[in-house]
């Protein structure tokens, strides 16, 4: 091998596909949009867990990520509302993703719905009723906590 084939080699490994089979990279994470399944959130997190690949129910935690993710579910047509790796079962309203990291509040996360007395805030608006995390087609795929039984895609993230 000489001098150019090792760089060129070099370039393929470095430049080459980031995500495993099954995964496609948006935004620069490689994610899984599970559409074939629904099932409620915890199923939805072992089913992410027993992926081919080390995995989990996904993380968002940047504007950018969600848009390119937003574009991708329109580009292909995507149908239906998918679980994210994030809770307040433990402590109610405090929404924290599986590696126990906080979950960013407000703009540009969280859906907007209107309270009863006329005005706007974000969601979170579920109290214990509601204590999972989904990317809500209702809500042009805002975050929404929604109960954890309800069915819902997978949306897996390689590790
Ligand atoms: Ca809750
Ligand atoms: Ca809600």
């Amino acid at each position: 091998m000489n001098i150019f084939q090792v760089l060129l080699l070099g370039v393929v490994l470095v430049g080459g596909e980031c995500c495993s089979h099954g995964f496609d990279d948006i935004g620069g994470h490689c994610l899984a949009l599970h559409t074939e399944v629904a099932m409620p959130w915890e199923d939805a997190r072992i089913y992410c867990q027993n992926s081919t690949v080390p995995a989990a129910l996904a993380k968002m935690t940047s504007g950018k990520t969600i848009r390119a993710l937003y574009q991708y579910i329109t580009e292909f047509e995507i149908k239906g509302s998918f679980w994210l790796g994030a809770s307040d079962a433990e402590v109610e309203d405090d929404w924290v993703w599986l590696d126990m990291e906080r979950v960013n509040r407000g703009t540009p996360f969280w859906a907007i719905h209107s309270n009863i007395i006329g005005g706007w805030t974000h969601e979170p608006s579920g109290g214990k009723k509601e204590n999972c995390l989904i990317l809500d087609e209702q809500r042009l795929y805002y975050f929404n906590d929604e109960s954890c039984l309800k069915l819902h895609h997978p949306l897996c993230q390689e590790l």
